[in-house]
C-alpha cells in the first residue's frame, strides 16, 4: 500500500519536472513529428518558432531584421556566428537583397545554414548546431 502512494508520487513528481523543462530546448525528437527521419523544412519552422530572437532583434517592430539589428541582438557572439553561417550569411539569407532579412528568408537561410551537406534534411547530427544555439549562451537564447 505505501509502496504503491510512493509510487505514485514519483510519478506525479516525474510529470511536473517534465513541464518545468524550458520550452526554448531543442529536442531532436520533439522537433521530429512526421515520423521520417531528419528535420524537415516545416518541422524546423515549427520548432523554431518557439524562439524569440526574431522578434527580439527586430528593434524597430518592422518585421524584418537589418544586418545592423542582427549584430546587435547577437553581441558578443558575433564571431561565433559568422564562424557558423560564414561571413557572407547576410546577403545569403537576403534572398531577395533589400537589405532587410524578411521572417521567412530568416527560416529559409537558417535551414539551408544548418543542413551542413545541402541535401534539404536537417539530420541528427546536423540538428546539433541547432540545439547548442539555441542552448544556454547560444544566441537564439534571448
Ligand atoms: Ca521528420
Ligand atoms: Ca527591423
Ligand atoms: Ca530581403
Ligand atoms: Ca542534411
Amino acid at each position: 500500500m505505501l509502496n504503491k502512494v510512493a509510487t505514485k508520487l514519483a510519478a506525479s513528481t516525474f510529470a511536473l519536472s517534465l513541464v518545468a523543462a524550458p520550452v526554448m530546448a531543442a529536442n531532436y525528437s520533439d522537433w521530429n513529428t512526421d515520423g521520417n527521419d531528419g528535420i524537415n523544412e516545416s518541422e524546423f519552422r515549427t520548432g523554431f518558432e518557439q524562439n524569440n530572437a526574431f522578434d527580439t532583434w527586430d528593434a524597430d517592430d518592422s518585421g524584418t531584421l537589418t544586418q545592423s539589428e542582427i549584430e546587435t541582438g547577437v553581441g558578443d557572439n558575433q564571431q561565433a556566428f559568422n564562424d557558423r553561417y560564414g561571413d557572407g550569411w547576410f546577403e545569403e539569407w537576403d534572398a531577395d537583397s533589400d537589405s532587410a532579412i524578411s521572417e521567412d528568408e530568416y527560416y529559409n537561410g537558417l535551414y539551408t545554414s544548418y543542413d551542413a551537406d545541402n541535401n534539404n534534411i536537417i539530420e541528427e547530427p546536423e540538428f546539433g548546431d541547432v540545439g547548442d544555439d539555441m542552448g544556454d549562451g547560444g544566441w537564439f537564447d534571448v
